[in-house]
């Protein structure tokens, strides 16, 4: 059976266990649409998007992920999905119309990795808000842009994605060829997903983009003003690996979830991967600001389709926080003495 045409990463499900509090975080202060709420679940929506949500938060007991969800090409592609699910021999739950909220008829599967996956065409069409600047602010998020999700073994991982049809961006090695992360993409950017390597199956982040700088920093300066400055977790910054300007913030459960903008077109057969040095200085940070342990340690729980919490499997190999932030001193911001001229102008 081929593997279903996915074409992006386009909405999670998060577990959240005060629905009131959520709301202030990502309706109040990051400005996320509502597309529906009751008292259970909260639909949210980003000033782009047409589909009715890319991101659902619903009342639970247990902060944890419910669902990663992808769109495939048409409908057809949804029930190529439940068969080559079915065909891996993973439980497969199809989702008739009508039960889930601004979506179609939808499958849902437990994949090989651990993760509660969602595929999905027919949903429900909103309104754009894309030049609705009356209502935007100077802090506005576009769309849902990735998923980063924690898995111990990053090749296995890779080739399952690999072949899903996605393509690998960039990478992060040691000089043994271990692999520590990886990003891989549908839509033509620097990816749909991030595989981390750590303890999992386990929710990294999910990240939204914005189409400025100027947006993520006007985040920071809102939520210093609002004296809510602690949900920020790392930077403001930029990013070796996808050159992407970011900010990474935790929700009032602890969900992470990036804000993200300025990575590049990927679209081409030929892209290049970029593979970086494990203990490169500038690979997470290209200012060398360094990460704090939080971000390597911590990650939301993930479900299964009965929504009970998944087992942890333990990596195996050596993890990044430990050979570039431990007792090592190990990395480096040039190798031996090496360092670019510097040019003026555009006389590269
Ligand atoms: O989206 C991302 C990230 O996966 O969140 C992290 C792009 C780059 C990075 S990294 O910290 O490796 O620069
Ligand atoms: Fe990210």
């Amino acid at each position: 059976m081929r593997a279903p045409d996915i074409i992006r990463a386009a909405y999670a499900e998060l577990i959240v266990t005060d629905l009131a509090a959520s709301r202030r975080f990502y309706v109040d202060v990051l400005g996320l649409v509502v597309s529906h709420e009751d008292e259970h679940s909260i639909h949210l929506r980003a000033f782009e998007e047409y589909l009715h949500h890319s991101l659902v938060l619903r009342q639970g007991a247990v902060p944890a992920l419910a669902a990663l969800a992808y769109r495939v090409r048409s409908q057809d592609e949804v029930e190529v999905a439940a068969r080559y699910y079915e065909e891996l021999g993973c439980r497969v739950e199809r989702r008739p119309a009508g039960a889930l909220l601004g979506v179609g008829a939808a499958v849902r599967v437990e994949d090989p990795l651990g993760f509660p996956l969602e595929f999905f065409y027919d949903a429900e069409h909103v309104e754009r808000y894309t030049r609705r600047y009356d209502a935007h602010g100077a802090g506005a998020i576009s769309r849902l842009d990735h998923f980063n999700v924690v898995t111990p073994d990053i090749p296995t991982a890779v080739q399952y994605y690999q072949d899903l049809g996605f393509r690998v961006s960039e990478d992060i090695q040691d000089e043994d060829g271990t692999i520590y992360a990886s990003w891989l993409f549908r839509k033509p950017t620097v990816h749909d997903i991030a595989l981390t390597g750590g303890d999992g199956p386990r929710l990294h982040h999910i990240a939204f983009a914005t189409h400025e700088r100027d947006q993520i920093l006007h985040i920071c300066d809102k939520l210093g003003a609002l004296r809510r400055s602690d949900h920020i977790e790392r930077g403001p910054g930029r990013h070796g690996v996808s050159n992407a300007f970011y900010l990474y913030l935790r929700d009032p459960d602890g969900h992470r979830i990036e804000i993200y903008t300025h990575d590049y077109y990927t679209g081409d057969p030929d892209n290049p991967v970029v593979t970086w040095d494990v203990h490169d200085n500038q690979r997470r940070d290209w200012w060398g600001n360094p990460v704090v342990p939080s971000w390597y340690a911590e990650a939301s729980v993930v479900l299964d389709l009965d929504g009970n919490p998944r087992p942890l499997v333990e990596r195996a190999e050596e993890r990044e926080a430990d050979v570039t932030i431990g007792a090592d001193g190990f990395s480096y911001t040039r190798k031996g003495e090496e360092m670019p001229e510097y040019k003026l102008g555009n006389q590269l």
